[in-house]
């Protein structure tokens, strides 16, 4: 009998794809809701052919070195900077990712976090449930116009574009963007989307959603001389990663009045959070759930198992992060 490859799976997945990975290997899975020390890891990966994470682990070149059986890495998140793929190249090992099947759902969430930050409902929420609400003023909790407004986009791939499109075409806005690599005319013109320098976008912007994927180059790229180019009266989204913005300088920003408010889903140290962030009441905070729901984290799930089974049974796998080092 096939002795079946071994794997980790290194946090709860839906039973389903347990169930289909367990058809195909020997599964050791980490149920618990805390990730595994690295330490523990590192012990668990030993062995093992292939592993599935999601965000919270971290795999470095010298975990790589302590388990060189290791061939294939899948993550169940889009974004991939948990992972030294540079590192997994040199070793043969595969890194795959689940880009497109959570692409609407986190636009949709990103939108609802800028209309949440704009129109201040959660401030309203806190101060209705705390027994606050006593009377009307004409200017209770009024917040920043939406429709119309000018949408800013820091990052323009699949989500940026998705958030824009909702902008556009449900909210009459204005999309102005940048973006590493500037997009085709064609797209362009689809989305009525405006490509400015980093600087022009954080001026005119009303609103600024950050999309762009988290590197070094990216780290803090929101600091306080960005923030100071920002209108008084804008919001800031962040649903990309915490480390694109200097916490810091911008609670700082939101308690002087240089910014409105400020929508987080993402924060640099999480799942702790910044406590100069959790004094104000002009920020929306909310535990990296931009791609929480149901279908979505199901199908993510699912797409991180068929890259995992292709990897390791030589089929193709269909979202790969480092295809250079398949075989023609
Ligand atoms: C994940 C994400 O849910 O896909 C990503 O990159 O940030 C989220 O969709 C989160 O990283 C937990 O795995």
């Amino acid at each position: 009998m096939d002795v079946k490859p071994r794997i980790l799976v290194a946090r709860q997945a839906p039973a389903e794809v347990l169930g289909r990975l367990a058809a195909h290997f020997e599964v050791d899975l980490h149920p618990g809701e805390v990730p595994l020390p690295p330490e523990q890891l590192r012990e668990r990966l030993r062995g093992k052919a292939g592993v599935f994470i999601t965000g919270t682990e971290r795999i470095s070149a010298e975990l790589l070195d302590a388990c060189p059986e290791l061939r294939a890495v899948c993550t169940m998140t889009v974004g991939y900077n948990h992972i030294d793929v540079a590192a997994c190249s040199a070793r043969g090992v595969l890194v795959t990712n689940t880009p497109d099947v959570l692409t609407e759902t986190t636009a949709d969430f990103g939108f609802a976090l800028l209309m949440a930050t704009a129109r201040r409902m959660a401030e309203g929420e806190r101060l209705l449930r705390d027994g606050r609400w006593t009377s009307w003023a004409w200017d209770f909790l009024a917040g920043a116009e939406v429709h119309g407004s000018t949408l800013g986009i820091l990052g323009m791939g699949r989500i940026g574009q998705a958030i824009a499109r909702r902008g556009r075409f449900g909210f009459g806005m204005k999309v102005i963007y940048h973006n590493r690599s500037r997009l085709a005319a064609s797209t362009e013109a689809e989305l009525g989307a405006r490509y400015l320098s980093k600087d022009e976008l954080l001026r005119e912007a009303d609103h600024l959603v950050l999309v762009l994927p988290y590197s070094a180059a990216a780290h803090h790229c929101i600091g306080s001389a960005e923030l100071a180019l920002m209108k008084p009266t804008a919001t800031l989204v962040n649903i990309a990663r915490g480390g694109i913005v200097d916490e810091d300088a911008l609670a700082a920003a939101l308690r002087e009045g240089r910014l409105a408010a400020a929508g987080l889903d993402v924060f640099e140290g999480e799942p702790r959070v910044n406590p100069a962030l959790l004094t104000l009441s002009n920020v929306v905070l909310t535990p990296h759930i931009a791609s929480a729901t149901l279908p979505t984290r199901r199908a993510m799930a699912e797409l991180a198992a068929d890259n995992l089974i292709a990897a390791l049974t030589g089929a193709r796998p269909p979202t790969p992060l480092n295809p250079e080092i398949l075989p023609a």
